[in-house]
């Protein structure tokens, strides 16, 4: 459990950036990561990826991030990466309305190839180039703030990788959301775990106890499986998005 964990144990976060073809997912890795910028970026092919090191709120994280390809073209290379998220960066740039209306088929194509729940993932959004003119700016705000309001996003930010704007907070807020969406489903799991005791609880006729025996002991797995139900106990292994992850964690390292 995350508040449980002990202290200097850092946690891997695969962070996976998506938006369309230049608006600068690349650059915004790389300020991130290397503290560079250029201004000459050839567009990425299928997807690559880097590792960061990072504090956040006195928890250390490493987080693995993946920079994919925008351009259609590379579209089957790379969703294949997208299972195994732990969180995902939205991009659009500010200076080009397109890229912004792009979100919408982003946050789908994510959805299905990654496989998790739209309510209960953290999505980030990001608007990049905010360094740009003010009359270059196509993408207000707070039409930005309407589209995360109806899509149940509560993280949007403005960055520039090219002065380095806000670039390391977008990445400390998606830590953050990430957090925070563990601690939802932590206390999700652990309501569900509470046995509700104005329930009848209904014993099995056939229970075996100390009987011994291998038919003995099979019966007995079953009715105890049986009076979970009617105790209304749901034991993490069939809460969804634990057993999601877990397969997507191994899935990702097949993968890799
Ligand atoms: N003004 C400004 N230009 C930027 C910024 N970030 C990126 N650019 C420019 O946009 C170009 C494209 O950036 P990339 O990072 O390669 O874009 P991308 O989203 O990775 O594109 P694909 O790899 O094709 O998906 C860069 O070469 C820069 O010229 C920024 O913050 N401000
Ligand atoms: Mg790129």
């Amino acid at each position: 459990m995350t508040n449980m964990r002990p202290p200097n144990k850092t946690t891997l976060l695969k962070v996976v950036i998506l938006g369309d073809g230049g608006v600068g997912k690349s650059c915004l890795m790389n300020r991130f990561v290397s503290n560079r910028y250029d201004e000459n970026n050839f567009h990425t092919i299928g997807v690559e990826f880097m590792n960061k090191d990072i504090d956040v709120d006195g928890e250390k994280y490493t987080l693995q991030i993946w920079d994919t390809a925008g351009q259609e073209r590379f579209r089957a290379l790379r969703t294949p990466f997208y299972r195994g998220s732990d969180v995902c960066l939205l991009c659009y740039a500010i200076d080009d309305y397109d890229s912004f209306r792009g979100l919408k088929q982003w946050r789908q194509e994510f959805l299905h190839y990654a496989d998790v729940n739209a309510d209960k993932f953290p999505f980030i959004v990001v608007g990049n180039k905010n360094d740009m003119a003010h009359h270059c700016r196509q993408v207000p705000y707070d039409e930005v703030k309407q589209w995360c309001d109806q899509n149940n996003i509560n993280c949007q930010i403005e960055t520039s990788s090219k002065t380095a704007t806000n670039v390391t907070d977008a990445f400390v807020l998606a830590v953050r959301q990430w957090k925070h969406m563990e601690r939802i489903a932590e206390i999700e799991l652990k309501q569900n775990d509470t046995i509700d005791l104005t329930k009848t609880i209904k014993l099995a006729h056939n229970r075996f106890c100390c009987t011994g025996g291998g038919g003995g002991s099979s019966a007995a797995s079953t009715n105890a499986d049986s009076e979970d139900e009617s105790m209304n106990i749901v034991s993490p292994k069939r809460f969804g998005r634990r057993q999601q992850q877990q397969q997507k964690a191994s899935s990702t390292q097949f993968q890799l």
